[in-house]
C-alpha cells in the first residue's frame, strides 16, 4: 500500500507537470498503456495470494480511474490555456488603418446612386425595390403602355420563354413596376425613389443592355406640378453643385404621365468642352411628369382623390456628366485603371452634412 502511495504521488506530480499534450500523453502511456506502471500492477494481481487478491484488485482500480481521471482534467486544462495562447497570439489589432495600396475603389455607378438616395434621402423619400424579371402586366399594362406600342416589341425588350400555361416574363425595361407594386401595396402618402438596374435590347456606342435608372413617385392628395418642379429643380443644382444652375421643363410625352415634361438643365458647349451650369446651351437630363389617372386606378388609387408625380433619370448619363466619363461603354469593362482613376474612396460615404456651410 506504501508502493501505491508512492507511485500514486508520483504520477500526479508527473500529470500536474505535463507542459504540453504530447508531455501529458507520455506520462498516460508511462502509467496506463501496455507496458505502464499501473497497468503492470494489474497484471501482477495473477501472482498475488488469492486472500489478498480483491483488497489489492479494488486499489488497483482505484488507483486506474484516479489516474485516468486526473489525466483527463489535466487535458481540459491544457487545451482551454491552448486555445487562450493561441487567440493570444493571433489577435488582430483592428484599430490599425487598411493598408491604402491594397484598398479597393466604389463603382461611379454606385456612388452616383449614393449621391442621388442622399439628396431624395434629405427631402423625405424612401427606397424601395423589386425583381429584375417581371410580368409583363406590372412592366407595360399597369403603366398604360399599350399592347402595341413599340416598346413591348421584341428588339426593344428582353422576352423570358414562357414556362408551360404561364404568361412570359420580361427583363424590366424601367424601375416603374417597383411604384406600380408600391402604390397597390400601400396607402398614400407615398413617397419612394427606387434605383436598380434595367434592361433594353439595344447595343451601341452610346446604349448598354443592362443600365441603371433612378424613378420617383410621390402620391398624396394636394401633389401638383409645383411640388414636382421644385423638387427637381433642387435635385439637379444640388446634384451638380451649381447654385443657380438654370433648369427647363419642356412639354414632353410618356403614355404613363400626363402632362409630362423633360428637364434641360443649362450648359456651354463653346470651344467644344461641355461645362454645366452657365451658357447658352440646354443638355436633357430627365423625364418626369404627373401620374396618369389611369395609372393609379391600375393599381387600386382613387384618381378623384388623389393625384401625383413621378420621373425617371438614368444614372450612367448623370455620372458620365458630373465626373467626366467620355465613353458608356467603359462602364462595364471592369479595367482596374479605370477605376483607379474614376473610383471613389470607400469611405468617403456622399453626405449633405455641412453642404449648406460650404
Ligand atoms: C425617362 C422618363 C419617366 C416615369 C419615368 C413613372 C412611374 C410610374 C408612374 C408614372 Cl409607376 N411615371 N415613371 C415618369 C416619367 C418619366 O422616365 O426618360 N427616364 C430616363
Amino acid at each position: 500500500m506504501e508502493d501505491l502511495d508512492a507511485l500514486r504521488g508520483e504520477l500526479t506530480a508527473s500529470i500536474n507537470g505535463a507542459a504540453d499534450l504530447d508531455a501529458l500523453e507520455a506520462v498516460r502511456v508511462a502509467a496506463l498503456g501496455r507496458k505502464g506502471s499501473v497497468t503492470g500492477l494489474m497484471k501482477s494481481l495473477g501472482q498475488l495470494d488469492p486472500s489478498e487478491r480483491k483488497a489489492a484488485g479494488q486499489a488497483f482500480n482505484a488507483l486506474k480511474d484516479e489516474i485516468a481521471e486526473a489525466i483527463e482534467a489535466r487535458k481540459k486544462t491544457l487545451s482551454e490555456s491552448g486555445l487562450d495562447a493561441r487567440l493570444a497570439e493571433e489577435q488582430v489589432d483592428v484599430t490599425l488603418p487598411a493598408r491604402p495600396e491594397r484598398s479597393g475603389s466604389i463603382h461611379p455607378i454606385s456612388q452616383t446612386i449614393d449621391e442621388v438616395i442622399s439628396i431624395f434621402g434629405e427631402m423625405g423619400f424612401t427606397v424601395a425595390e423589386g425583381p429584375d424579371i417581371e410580368e409583363d402586366w406590372y412592366n407595360f399594362t399597369a403603366l398604360n403602355i399599350p399592347p402595341d406600342h413599340p416598346a413591348r416589341q421584341e428588339h426593344d425588350t428582353f422576352y423570358l420563354n414562357a414556362e408551360k400555361g404561364d404568361s412570359r416574363m420580361v427583363l424590366r425595361t424601367h424601375t416603374s413596376p417597383v411604384q406600380i407594386r408600391t402604390m397597390q401595396a400601400k396607402k398614400p402618402p407615398i413617397r419612394i425613389i427606387v434605383p436598380g438596374r434595367t434592361y433594353r435590347c439595344d447595343h451601341d456606342a452610346t446604349h448598354s443592355p443592362m443600365f441603371h435608372q433612378v424613378e420617383a413617385l410621390v402620391v398624396d392628395e394636394s401633389t401638383h406640378m409645383g411640388h414636382l418642379k421644385g423638387c427637381l429643380i433642387e435635385f439637379c443644382r444640388t446634384f451638380f453643385g451649381v447654385e443657380d444652375l438654370p433648369v427647363r421643363f419642356r412639354p414632353s410625352y410618356f403614355p404613363f404621365t400626363e402632362p409630362s415634361a423633360e428637364v434641360d438643365i443649362g450648359c456651354s458647349r463653346e470651344g467644344g468642352s461641355l461645362k454645366i451650369g452657365a451658357g447658352a446651351d440646354w443638355l436633357e437630363i430627365l423625364g418626369s411628369g404627373m401620374v396618369n389617372p389611369k395609372v393609379l386606378e391600375n393599381c387600386g388609387i382613387d384618381s378623384t382623390r388623389y393625384q401625383g408625380f413621378a420621373f425617371g433619370i438614368g444614372i450612367e448619363r448623370l455620372a458620365m456628366l458630373k465626373y467626366g466619363i467620355p465613353d458608356l461603354r467603359t462602364f462595364y469593362d471592369s479595367d482596374i485603371r479605370w477605376l483607379d482613376h474614376f473610383g471613389f474612396k470607400p469611405l468617403d460615404v456622399p453626405s449633405l452634412v455641412g453642404r449648406a456651410l460650404a
